[in-house]
């Protein structure tokens, strides 16, 4: 039997997608500095005319699953890590925008089977937020990290679990950047 654990080594061939909402802008730039030190930290190409980082922007939090799914359904990526801020203080719909967006995201991962990781703060007040996004600590970092390890972590599985199977019970529609979802291809081109 086997332990599968994330590494974050051999990052070369790995492709990333980051959306990222303009809502609260001085926070989620802030997020996103974080996680591209921390990617190419790691060994990460982040040039967007590179092989390995996409980039989106969408307007606000609430947008970011809608494009996160899109970008996974493409097949081409390891992990989609989501940046956006929903602060408090800013407008009585937090809670619409907060549950939604949570809820999307998971549903994007599920959905796909890409990893889509969950880098939206959520806070009372945007001095928490920058708090949390380089002030005392940021938190882009530790979504890059995020990232990194479940990309490595899906490698793992989906390479040692097909060794030795027998290909006849093997579903045939295991996704993978190198390999997506033949429904999910489909449907991104429509
Ligand atoms: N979007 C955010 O990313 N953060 C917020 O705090 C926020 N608030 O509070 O309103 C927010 N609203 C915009 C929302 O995400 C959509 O972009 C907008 O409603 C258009 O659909």
């Amino acid at each position: 039997m086997a332990v599968f654990e994330g590494t974050f080594a051999q990052t070369e061939s790995f492709r990333f997608a980051i959306v990222i909402g303009r809502f609260n802008d001085l926070v989620t730039g802030k997020l996103l500095a974080g996680c591209q030190d921390c990617l190419k930290r790691h060994g990460v190409d982040i040039n967007p005319n590179g092989t390995q980082v996409d980039y989106a922007w969408v307007p606000g939090s609430f947008e970011v699953p809608l494009v996160a799914r899109q970008l996974a359904l493409t097949g081409r990526y390891d992990a989609v890590i989501c940046l956006g801020a929903v602060i408090r203080g800013d407008t009585p719909h937090f809670d619409y925008v907060a549950a939604e967006v949570s809820k999307g995201i998971a549903t994007a991962g599920f959905q796909t089977g890409v990893p889509v990781i969950f880098g939206i703060l959520t806070t009372d007040t945007l001095q928490q937020a920058l708090e949390r996004a380089g002030i005392k600590s940021n938190l882009g970092w530790n979504y890059g990290m995020s990232a990194l390890e479940m990309a490595s972590l899906m490698h793992q599985i989906r390479d040692r679990t097909l060794e030795g199977t027998n290909p006849s019970s093997t579903p045939q529609t295991l996704p993978s950047a190198s390999s997506p979802l033949k429904s999910a291809s489909t449907e991104a081109q429509t």
